[in-house]
């Protein structure tokens, strides 16, 4: 379709084919969105250049959300390239793996500070330079999971990180809102990807959801890309400070 015709759009966090941000970016192009990509580090950008070749998509550079210099370098070079911006989708987070396991309880200070710098903090400080290329209005989106609203195995200090993440959108969006940017979040049901192949018992938490998801199975990155297509094009216009789920249905279980 050409639902989103005219519009450009920055995707981080697309570290392979499996990546939540990898299904994004083929909605949004397929329904007409011109891209952009960002990658952490030169062993991703390995993998994320042909994938953006694949798209017609920009490579804008390395991006760590632990270093502002670099975010502010991926912004300056999407304004050279474009002029403007008029959505961003942030798919990033991190926790030390060690901590993914066991207790929260046992969260040391310094993992619960870098879990919520990278999975909380960046869609904040990526909003605040977003903000200053979205001349005409946009939309911001991020990612988040169950975990933030119940207690979910394993998923220990990121659930803490992801409800700060929630909270933050409603903030944001509210902050924003007289700009006509509007900020919202898809909470995805478990996907296996790299970062998910971190969190204790994985596979089980896939097989859980299969058996007790409404819809009886799991959801994939194409799924969650299409809802992104909608939250990022006009026909969402009337949302903001959302939080939808993507998750064949499972947070009406339990
Ligand atoms: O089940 C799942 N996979 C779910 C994921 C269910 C619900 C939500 N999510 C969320 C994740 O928490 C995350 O916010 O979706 C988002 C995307 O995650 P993903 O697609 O599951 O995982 P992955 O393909 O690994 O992409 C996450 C990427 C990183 O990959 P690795 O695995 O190398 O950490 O986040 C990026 C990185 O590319 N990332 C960073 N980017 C910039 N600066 C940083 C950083 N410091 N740290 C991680």
């Amino acid at each position: 379709s050409n639902l989103l015709a005219g519009k450009r759009g920055l995707v981080m966090g697309v570290a392979n084919n499996r990546s939540i941000a990898w299904g994004i970016a083929r909605a949004v192009h397929q329904h007409g969105a011109e891209l952009a990509f960002t990658y952490q580090g030169e062993a991703l950008e390995k993998r994320v250049r042909p994938l953006a070749a694949e798209l017609g998509a920009a490579v804008v550079g390395h991006c760590d959300v632990t270093d502002p210099a670099s975010m502010d370098a991926v912004f300056a070079e999407v304004d050279k390239l474009w002029g403007g911006l008029d959505f961003v989708v942030h798919c990033i987070a991190f926790s030390d793996k060690d901590e993914l396991t066991g207790r929260y309880l046992d969260t040391s200070e310094a993992n619960f500070t870098k879990s919520l710098l990278i999975s909380c903090y960046s869609f904040t400080a990526i909003a605040q330079r977003a903000e200053k290329l979205m001349h005409n209005g946009g939309s911001m989106l991020t990612l988040t999971y169950y975990g933030a609203e119940k207690w979910m195995p394993h998923y220990n200090v990121m659930g803490v990180a992801k409800a700060a993440l929630e909270a933050s959108v409603r903030y944001m969006a509210a902050d924003l809102g007289p700009k006509n940017i509007r900020v919202n979040a898809i909470s995805a049901g478990p996907i296996k990807t790299l970062a998910a192949s971190g969190i204790g018992d994985f596979r089980y938490i896939l097989r859980w959801n299969e058996y007790n998801a409404p819809l009886r199975r799991t959801v994939t990155t194409e799924e969650v890309g299409e809802t992104a297509a909608y939250l990022v094009s006009d026909m969402s216009r009337g949302m903001t400070g959302e939080i939808l789920h993507v998750d064949a249905g499972y947070h009406v279980v339990g």
